[in-house]
């Protein structure tokens, strides 16, 4: 068992659930109270229109993914490299009509879907896990990918050109697809990620919850969704109809370019009984978690092989989790530095601006990197740029090829530089009573 309603009861024993029990609109206000919650999980059991209930914030941090996976937070890439080098088989059960509550033509109002900003084109479904098969094995690809609603049973879909889209277009523009909705953050991290072609995200995710993954076939289509999920929409992914897509602000919390995207015309809508929806604030924490993390772990594989000095990674909250990376090494020789930095753009397209500092520096405290910028750093000797490479598409500065220019600081020493000069002076220790009586009596 691996499902939604398993791990909101561990949150709600740890006090981590807080219940919105007044009565709240999916139009606007749900986003609002994401918004303002601080990435408490809130669980809205009064949602206008809506049977069910909504939860929301559900993994906002790495803390809160970690102990969902029981794993230590700072063993949590190596854990994950390992269930993906290592997959665990799933068993898949045949349909069985028992696992659902409601099985019926597909309605997409009578689902609670939300409309987020201001700006954006309508309500958007944001955290739907799109199963479907790759059409050289067996296996399923995941992947996640926010869905317009154009009608009852269709919406239009961004698909950003990755394994999805190549087995659409190796599937002769059509292929079977389910989205599921609501469902346990290991999941969600699984669909997140990025394995090779070929290799489907079921097998890591039972690697990951050591064999806990139950899926069963859908009723129509050609694909297995988890058994634990509250809402299953079958239908078909079509290049063959596209539709406008958007506006709609993305993770860096500008609006995405509007363009021609493909549709999903579904077939059925199953449901468990007053079934989760799940919701996932655009540019909020956990959508810059679930977006990071996959692109860490690259890199942090990447740069293991091939500079052996580094010690840390850490991708900044402002570069939305995304696009900046600072990287903290001990030299070996002169040069590892760059190396490292040009490694970075090699793992992840989507990088814009990399900074190398020295392992006395915490990559994670930007104060600290920019002191190293400061006082290590010189840019007529440190500084890499490259023109016309591929970026990410979330980035409204990159032109519309989605070409970009990319920085690489190099803010690490020279390794036969003295460093006492490079090192912050001691304060002398003073004993704690002199300080307390000196400084923090009253009066
Ligand atoms: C919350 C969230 C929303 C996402 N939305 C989209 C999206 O709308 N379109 C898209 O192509 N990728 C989106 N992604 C990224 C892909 O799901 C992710 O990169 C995935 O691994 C790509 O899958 P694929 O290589 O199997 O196609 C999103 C990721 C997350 C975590
Ligand atoms: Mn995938």
């Amino acid at each position: 068992m691996l499902g939604l309603r398993e791990y909101m009861e561990k949150l709600r024993a740890e006090g981590a659930l807080l219940e919105v029990k007044k009565k709240v609109s999916t139009r606007f206000e749900i986003a609002a109270l994401l918004h303002s919650a601080q990435n408490r999980t809130l669980h809205f059991t009064n949602v206008s229109g809506y049977r069910g209930t909504v939860v929301g914030n559900l993994c906002p941090n790495r803390k809160r993914l970690a102990s969902a996976l029981n794993i230590p937070e700072d063993h949590l890439l190596e854990a994950i490299s390992k269930a993906q080098r290592e997959p665990k088989d799933v068993k898949i059960a045949g349909y069985d009509h028992r696992n659902w509550d409601s099985n019926t033509e597909p309605d997409l109002s009578k689902l609670p879907i939300l409309t987020h900003y201001e700006g954006d084109k309508g309500p958007y479904i944001t955290i739907g896990m799109v199963s479907a098969r790759f059409p050289e094995g067996k296996e399923e690809n995941l992947s996640v990918q926010r869905m317009l609603p154009i009608g009852r049973s269709e919406v239009v879909t961004r698909v950003v050109p990755r394994h999805l889209l190549e087995i659409l277009k190796k599937s002769g523009g059509e292929v079977d697809v389910a989205v599921s909705i609501g469902l346990h953050p290991a999941l969600i991290l699984g669909t997140s990620l990025q394995p090779p072609y070929g290799q489907g995200e079921y097998g890591i995710v039972n690697a990951l919850v050591g064999g806990r993954l139950e899926l069963m076939e859908c009723e129509e289509s050609k694909v297995s969704v988890p058994m634990e999920a509250e809402i299953v929409l079958e239908g078909v992914l079509s290049s063959k109809k596209m539709v406008e897509e958007g506006p709609f602000v993305d993770l860096t919390g500008t609006y995405d370019a509007v363009r021609m995207q493909p549709t999903i015309r579904f077939k059925r809508m199953h449901m468990k009984r007053r079934a989760i929806y799940q919701a996932l604030l655009p540019a909020g924490e956990e959508h810059r978690l679930f977006m990071g993390l996959p692109q860490e772990l690259k890199i942090w594989e990447y740069l293991k092989r091939s500079v052996p000095g580094v010690r840390k990674i850490h991708m900044t909250s402002g570069g939305a989790n995304y696009l900046h990376c600072i990287v903290s090494l001990d030299k070996a020789t002169d040069g590892d530095g760059k190396t490292a930095i040009l490694n970075c753009f090699a793992a992840s397209h989507a990088l814009k601006l990399v900074i190398a500092v020295d392992s006395d520096i915490d990559p994670t405290n930007w104060d600290e990197v920019e002191w190293a910028l400061a006082t290590r750093f010189q840019a007529d000797r440190g500084l890499i740029t490259l023109t016309g490479v591929r970026g990410s598409s979330l980035d409204p500065s990159s032109g519309k090829t989605g070409l970009t220019a990319k920085m690489g600081l190099d803010a690490t020493l020279p390794v036969d530089a003295d460093r006492s000069r490079y090192v912050k002076g001691k304060v002398a220790k003073i004993p704690s009573n002199l300080i307390s009586s000196l400084i923090d009596e009253p009066g």
